[in-house]
């Protein structure tokens, strides 16, 4: 690197070294020749699977779908052991990933960004960080992810509690012994149900603090061979355009339009295959309706709930774990191996907090309002302030001072979820508004910094400095966003979507829930048309 560049001068500054970061550095650096520097907070790469070790970790999209797409070498280079990777072997590939295309040079570890401003007289950004450097670029990209700011709830009397207590997303790097120890676990989202069985396996015994139970499916996991890797090897090009192709990013061959315009035995039957399969199969591949109407997810719900009941041995614990007060898959579907039969086991005693909720930490342990549970460690499976958390800790302030976090105070404003008004220069990786989460995350990462980086390399050749979203594009686009959600069911749930797990949150769907194709056309479209939607300029315009 250049030594006029330690202290500022770059072309783009990306924060976050996951998935996002290091494709983005790639895409701007190896391929449009930019100087770019990427500030990360870990250690090293990988982004959430560099923070999230906790016992039982993994995706829960196809191993071979959730990995990039941009280099065939790549594809051909890296052999996934199971249809969902483990953390440790998603961690490893990005690894890989970041030798391959000898990436570290670039990145600052152990670095945060704690404060960014928008300087209007250089067109720069100025970034500030927690070791006292400060950096400029013309370009700012946030790369820091939908789910990485931990959520420990303000529990009451948390500070006097005298056991451990781990969050799930900052899990030790060596590990946590639990073998003979009491054991409190709160949260039963995707990851509770990842971590719930491993910790029965281990503790004496295990509470599970559960506040809202929900409907989860199968994993369906299974170990790939040789001979497995080499056909899904030879089919990745076919693969990429089923995935793009595929409303959620992640192809399902059987998505029929209507569950309730079959009957009812070969509706039970299409279910029964979807769970067989795995997945989210049965969530975003079995029948679209249960997305939108609500007697047609009812069936989808009555089905989990008889799956429950069947696994579960005492009918009360059955009960208690089947969700009632919320349609199906309106919560982040999660996917789970053997949870509902941890149950079955001796120690494992389920909590139920609906019918006698947390009231507060005391020193042995947790008090609801029946009893004290005595714990020796307590584990918080209790999620991320998604989308905002991570982009507000960053303090960044657009023109005129305008803090992002003042600008977004009832719920974030943005174009495509990428860029949002008041900030110019500032990109979002799969930003709130943008389908995210809710496509095959590694395929919404390359089409975004594809379509940033697109956008950055036509306002140099334009001789543009300067960009932001038109206020009018803006406002249409979150009217857009809310209004394909409300055709849902989405917004009938509580749940980090539309970010009520934060206490004062606002409670806007933060995800655009139109699917993958038509958000990339929207993207297409604004690109084909020379970034109408946005406010573009240059500082020296040449004299006539
Ligand atoms: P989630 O899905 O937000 O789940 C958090 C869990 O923690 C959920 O069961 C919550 O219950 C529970 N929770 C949160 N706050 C409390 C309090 N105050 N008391 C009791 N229980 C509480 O986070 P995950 O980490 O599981 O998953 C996040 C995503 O990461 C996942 O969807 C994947 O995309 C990867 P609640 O439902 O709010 O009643």
């Amino acid at each position: 690197m250049p030594e006029d560049q330690e202290n500022g001068g770059f072309d783009v500054l990306i924060v976050g070294a996951g998935f996002a970061g290091l494709y983005a550095l790639h895409r701007l650096r190896d391929q449009m020749g930019l100087s770019v520097r990427v500030i990360e907070r870990a250690a090293d790469v990988g982004g959430v699977w560099y923070w999230n070790r906790y016992p039982g970790a993994r995706c829960d999209i196809d191993s071979y779908h959730y990995c990039y797409s941009f280099s065939d070498e790549l594809e051909q280079s890296w052999s996934w052991s199971e249809r969902f990777a483990r953390q440790p072997e998603i961690l490893r590939y990005l690894e890989h990933v970041a030798d391959r295309f000898a990436l570290r040079p670039d990145i600052q570890f152990n670095t945060a960004v704690v404060g960014a401003d928008w300087d209007e007289t250089a067109r720069e950004w100025r970034v500030r960080t927690d070791r006292g450097e400060r950096l400029s670029a013309r370009y700012l990209v946030s790369a820091v992810g939908c789910l990485s700011e931990a959520n420990i709830p303000d529990f009451e009397g948390l500070n006097e509690y005298a056991g451990r207590t781990w969050f799930t997303g900052r899990w030790p790097h060596d590990g946590v012994d639990f073998r003979g120890q009491r054991v409190g676990v709160i949260g039963t989202g995707a990851t509770g149900l990842q971590i719930i069985p491993h910790l029965a396996r281990q503790a004496a015994q295990l509470y599970v603090f559960q506040r809202t139970p929900t409907y989860a499916a199968p994993l369906g996991n299974y170990p790939l061979d040789e001979q497995a890797n080499s056909a899904l090897k030879a089919d990745y090009p076919g693969m990429r355009q089923r995935e793009w192709s595929s409303f959620a990013g992640v192809p399902f061959d059987n998505w029929q339009p209507s569950a309730l315009a079959v009957p009812e035995a070969e509706r039970e039957a299409r279910y029964q295959q979807a769970w067989q399969k795995g997945g989210f199969e049965l969530w975003l591949g079995s029948y679209m309706d249960i997305l939108f109407d609500e007697t047609a997810n009812r069936t989808a719900a009555d089905f989990v709930r008889r799956q429950i009941r069947a696994r579960v041995n005492d009918p009360d614990v059955a009960e208690t774990l089947c969700p009632q007060d919320y349609p199906y898959g309106t919560k982040r579907q999660p996917l789970e191996d053997g949870y509902f039969e941890t149950y079955n086991r001796d120690n494992v005693t389920l909590v139920d907090l609906r019918r006698s909720p947390l009231r507060r930490f005391v020193a042995s342990g947790i008090r609801t309002d029946d009893r004290l549970y005595v714990l020796d460690a307590v584990v918080f499976a209790t999620g991320f302030d998604a989308f905002t958390g991570s982009l507000f800790r960053m303090d960044i302030r657009g023109r005129d001072g305008l803090r992002l976090e003042d600008a977004w105070a009832e719920g974030p404003r943005t174009l495509l979820g990428m860029a949002t008004r008041g900030f110019p220069n500032l990109f979002i990786v799969t930003g709130p508004q943008s389908p995210s989460v809710l496509f095959n995350m590694p395929r919404s990462i390359e089409h975004d910094v594809d379509w940033i980086a697109d956008c950055i390399g036509w306002m140099g050749r334009q001789g543009l400095d300067r960009i932001e979203p038109r206020e009018q594009a803006q406002t249409e686009w979150v009217r857009h966003t809310d209004e394909v959600a409300h055709q849902t069911l989405m917004p009938t749930a509580d749940s980090w979507y539309l970010g009520s797990n934060i206490p004062g949150k606002p409670r806007v769907c933060l995800v655009y829930l139109g699917g993958g194709p038509a958000f990339h056309q929207h993207c297409r479209d604004q690109a084909a048309g020379g970034y109408a939607g946005f406010e573009t300029s240059a500082r020296r315009t040449t004299p006539a």
